[in-house]
């Protein structure tokens, strides 16, 4: 917006009162606001607004004071008022209106009394408005005069020629302003003759203007223009100041803001000389403002239109979405899908989701920025909202996005649940529970700074050909990716799976820490799976391309039981292999057929350092495949119900580095050579049965293992070594 439109004020308000628009103020026109008065009468005329069936008129030489005149005047639009003084001081006056025979308003204007030498007043009418001479402001124009002394009856012409009423010809009667409509805009001199009757004839005075010229478009000398806030800018709060640039000539100025084009009901004030004004009350409700500015010039009064958005919530980062909101996305008028908050929301805003079920499929519009990101959050608290639709709920394509709290559920739609692209940097997925999905509960492409936490991850379950897989997490060429303080579990292909495509330009930095990733027999039939059978494989798999730098993994503190899988012969907790280099510390394994099995050098081999593991109710707890190499386990215990604590597949063991780890067992195995190593009774451990591996006291574990200076804990994160040496196996014993 920021054109500028320049009516005649009461042209415009009559188009407005026909219209549903706010009824708009009224404007005294004549005098001229600022001005100084005739002398020590002066009649006052203004401008008809809609809505009003009383005016009052306040005189004073206080502001806001009535001690000179205090007159209701009805409908009438002018009034004259005697006694002023002529003294040059300060006139105050305030015209006050009833709208809708309801409520008063009131503008404030100022005057200079005439002064003591007198301007001479006089008993002769003359025209005010327009300033003879001027240049018209549109094709409608007030006209206003002065009343003269004994003067009942006024008639005004204005003519293409001197003394001529082609363009209007009407009888004032006792009125002191009328409005000329459709006065020609080719910019050629308009003539108006102003008659009074009085003592006794008719006697007349002549002004010429120039029409306004349509290819000049403006109402001639420098209009104003808003220069804070910035056209169609968002106000900064419900507090606001509007600076404009003065206009030639003007005299006064006047605001208005309203709900609609021309509307005055959010503000209506006289600024006087002042180009700037500071407005409190405004809504803060994302509403379009419509902004006014009326000055008073040589052509009478014009105005200029800009128009703003109000301050939302949002505007300071807060979205509200609410079920069966319909509102703007306000605390008070809350949106009622995410989507539509997603599609305004900016760097560092909050849409805040309130308690419900949303049916919609979610996609990004916009991203945040670094410290900055545009967060999702579940109002109410973690498991207060559900965004459910079959198949993909969530699709991130844009960086730092955060959610938190939220439940997708993908109902087992034939989609990954949540995508995120190439472009999905610095995803934050936090508090949240994924669940019923088809495919993946989560897919993401070659992403940077992924972050997982607080997170329950569950039921990716495809059936397809008997079972298929349907990953908790799958991962392309990622890097820094984090999953913590979270569970994945119950899936038909792995908890995380990473990089099932070995996509260029290879993934590393990958942590997974202080989780817990099962599997166990379905307790009922579910999504095409019969009731008992497990579908999955792998809490964690990996896949790396060797024509890339190898990549890193980090596996910490984490806790998976039940892979021992209904459709695959060697279901493993941990399926390490091809190019990477993972560290796995701190790990337990239970109830598997394989706890880890570690895979040659194919594709690249796994380089793999176990620590402080601990496995029981295992099958196998270390399957050894295709001769690898650098494969280092480290003060592990090996509990009770393991068949095979070594695995030989296709593998002789010169690959393995076997030191300060701990048997459940009559024997050490054959790969645990090194001395450091040790087999043990149950009285060894604090309760062997119960799966309690602390050793207990007199343990011959305790303070007689080697010391490794990488091993730095152990599997509860106690610091090596307690007593006088390092122990054997999981666990440093505390006295
Ligand atoms: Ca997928
Ligand atoms: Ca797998
Ligand atoms: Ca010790």
């Amino acid at each position: 917006m920021n054109r500028t439109r320049v009516f005649s004020a009461l042209l415009l308000l009559c188009l407005l009162g026909k219209s549903a628009t706010a009824a708009a103020a009224p404007l005294v026109s004549s005098p001229a606001p600022g001005s100084p008065l005739a002398g020590s009468s002066q009649t006052f005329v203004w401008t008809a607004a809609t809505g009003v069936s009383s005016y009052w008129l306040y005189v004073g030489t206080s502001p806001g004071g009535s001690n000179l005149f205090d007159q209701e005047v009805g409908t009438s639009l002018t009034t004259t008022v005697g006694g002023l003084p002529t003294d040059g001081r300060t006139i105050y006056v305030r015209l006050w209106w009833l709208i809708s025979g309801a409520s008063w308003a009131a503008a404030d204007y100022t005057y200079t009394a005439t002064g003591s030498g007198g301007s001479g007043g006089g008993g002769t009418p003359a025209i005010t408005a327009p300033t003879p001479a001027a240049t018209l402001s549109g094709s409608g124009q007030i006209f206003a005069w002065t009343a003269g002394t004994g003067i009942s009856w006024y008639w005004l012409s204005l003519g293409s020629t001197a003394g001529g009423s082609d363009l209007l010809n009407r009888d004032m009667g006792s009125s002191l302003t009328t409005t000329a409509a459709a006065l020609p805009t080719d910019g050629r001199t308009i003539h108006a003759r102003l008659w009074w009757y009085g003592g006794g004839g008719w006697a007349f005075t002549d002004s010429t203007y120039t029409a306004v010229s349509s290819s000049s478009g403006g109402g001639g000398g420098a209009s104003p223009a808003m220069t804070t806030p910035s056209a169609g800018s968002t106000l900064t709060g419900s507090s606001q100041t509007f600076t404009w640039t003065p206009a030639t000539g003007a005299s006064t100025y006047w605001l208005y803001l309203g709900s609609a084009a021309g509307g005055s009901d959010l503000f209506n004030q006289n600024t006087g000389t002042s180009s700037t004004v500071s407005v409190t009350g405004l809504p803060a409700d994302g509403r379009t403002i419509y902004a006014r500015l009326w000055w008073y010039g040589a052509s009478g009064w014009a105005s200029t239109d800009t128009s703003y958005r109000a301050v939302t919530a949002a505007s300071t980062g807060a979205w509200f979405v609410a079920p069966g909101g319909t509102g703007t996305g306000t605390s008070a008028a809350p949106f009622g899908r995410i989507q539509d908050a997603l599609a305004v929301a900016q760097a560092g805003d909050r849409i805040n989701i309130r308690s419900g079920t949303y049916n919609e499929t979610l996609g990004t519009i916009r991203g945040g920025s670094a410290g900055q990101p545009i967060t999702l959050v579940a109002a109410d608290g973690r498991g207060t909202v559900l965004v459910t639709a079959s198949g993909r709920v969530l699709t991130v394509s844009h960086g730092y996005i955060a959610v938190d709290g939220l439940v997708l559920d993908g109902q087992y739609g034939a989609d990954d649940l949540v995508r995120l692209s190439g472009n999905a940097h610095y995803f934050d997925l936090r508090n949240s529970e994924l669940r019923r999905s088809s495919r993946d509960l989560i897919d993401m492409g070659s992403v940077t700074g992924v972050t997982i936490s607080g997170c329950l991850l569950h039921h990716a379950l495809n059936p397809t050909n008997g079972v298929s897989d349907a990953h908790g997490i799958a991962a392309a060429a990622v890097t820094d990716l984090t999953v913590r303080d979270s569970e994945i579990h119950t899936f038909s292909g792995d908890g995380l799976q990473v990089d099932p495509g070995r996509s260029a330009p290879g993934w590393t930095r990958v942590t997974v820490e202080r989780t817990r990733i099962w599997l166990a027999p379905l307790p009922a039939a579910e999504n095409g799976f019969a009731a008992g059978v497990v579908p999955g494989e792998n809490a964690i798999d990996t896949k790396a391309s060797s024509s890339y730098p190898r990549s890193t993994i980090v596996l910490r503190d984490i806790t998976a039981w039940g892979f021992r899988s209904s459709f695959i012969a060697n279901a493993a907790a941990f399926n390490l292999k091809e190019n990477i280099d993972a560290t796995v510390d701190r790990v337990t394994v239970s109830d598997s057929v394989i706890a880890f099995r570690l895979r040659g050098p194919d594709v690249g081999g796994a380089w793999v350092t176990i620590k402080n593991a601990v496995v029981y109710n295992t099958t196998t707890a270390f399957r050894y495949e295709d001769n690898i190499a650098n494969l280092r386990i480290w003060n592990s215990t090996v509990g009770r119900s393991v068949t095979l604590p070594f695995q030989p597949a296709s593998s002789v063991s010169t690959g393995l580095d076997v030191r300060n780890t701990l048997f459940l067992s009559g024997t050490v195995p054959a790969e645990a050579f090194d001395t450091s190593n040790l087999a043990v009774g149950a009285a060894s451990f604090v309760n062997a049965a119960g799966d309690d591996y602390h050793l207990a006291a007199g343990s011959p574990a305790t303070d007689t293992a080697a010391t490794i200076g990488a091993v730095t804990t152990d599997r509860d994160g106690v610091s090596r070594p307690q007593g006088a040496a390092y122990d054997v196996g999981a666990f440093e014993r505390v006295n």
